[in-house]
């Protein structure tokens, strides 16, 4: 049986790029905290909204699990997992609420410098650096390109020079990285941003009122950023 729950738990990046500005955005929708000391945990004060600070990629499993009840991560992160999920045959529990407007970043394929880029076909073959091995691979059977997918979980933009692969795909936001290593961005596969993500089904219990109040403050803080 589900458990009954009459505090909604949201988790947000403990730190990195994420963890400032979506702490802003829930301070600026009401909520504010008691910081617990380790600070992995924060009770809600105003509001019995708590926090969970943990890393990115652990959110989507937080909320698979019902550990926490809304989180906020880049849809990159969001939709990689979603697509193992579905991959491995499992029904898919969280979803994209709300987009937020910051975070914003672009899942591109990029190529060494000195090719001359024709366009997807010249993928053919290749060996494609990633941290998103499911992203990259359902658009390459979208588009029908036979490649090999090399998964880093990190330093995926210096694989090229070490040989390790012909070419990368990853997150790219002003360009600076892939240039410092004599790459070039060719192709976009996702545009990303920090989202809000929820559950698919409607909690059955004082969460689903607090999530509503959330989302309404949420909705008017946003339109007023905009
Ligand atoms: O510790 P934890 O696991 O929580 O953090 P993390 O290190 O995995 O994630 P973090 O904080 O780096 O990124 C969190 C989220 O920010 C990502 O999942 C994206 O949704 C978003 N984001 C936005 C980015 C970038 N912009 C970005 N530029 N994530 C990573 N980058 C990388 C990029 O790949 C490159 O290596 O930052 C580097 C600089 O990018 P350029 O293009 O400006 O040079
Ligand atoms: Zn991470």
């Amino acid at each position: 049986a589900k458990a009954v729950r009459d505090r909604l738990r949201i988790a947000i990046q403990k730190s990195g790029r994420l963890g400032d500005p979506s702490r802003a955005l829930l301070t600026a929708c009401g909520l504010d905290w008691r910081e617990s000391r380790d600070r992995l945990f924060c009770y809600g004060e105003s509001l019995p909204v708590d926090l969970l600070l943990v890393r990115d990629d652990d959110i989507p499993g937080l909320l698979a699990d019902g550990v926490c009840d809304l989180g906020i991560v880049g849809r990159n992160v969001l939709d990689e997992q979603a697509a193992e999920r579905e991959q491995a045959g499992v029904v898919p529990v969280a979803k994209e609420l709300r987009a937020l407007g910051f975070g914003g970043c672009r899942l591109d394929i990029a190529v060494p410098d000195d090719w001359d880029w024709q366009g997807p076909e010249q993928l053919r073959g290749c060996r494609i650096a990633s941290s998103y091995p499911q992203l990259l691979r359902r658009w390459l059977a979208g588009q029908g390109i036979d490649a090999e997918v090399v998964m880093l979980s990190g330093s995926v933009e210096i694989a090229p020079r070490l040989g390790q692969a012909d070419a990368v795909c990853d997150l790219v936001s002003s360009g600076a990285t892939l240039a410092a290593n004599q790459l070039k961005p060719v192709l976009t596969l996702l545009r990303s941003e920090a989202v809000l993500a929820g559950p698919v089904a409607p909690f059955a219990d004082a969460r689903a009122e607090l999530m509503q109040l959330l989302l309404r403050r949420m909705d008017g803080v946003l339109r007023l950023r905009h």
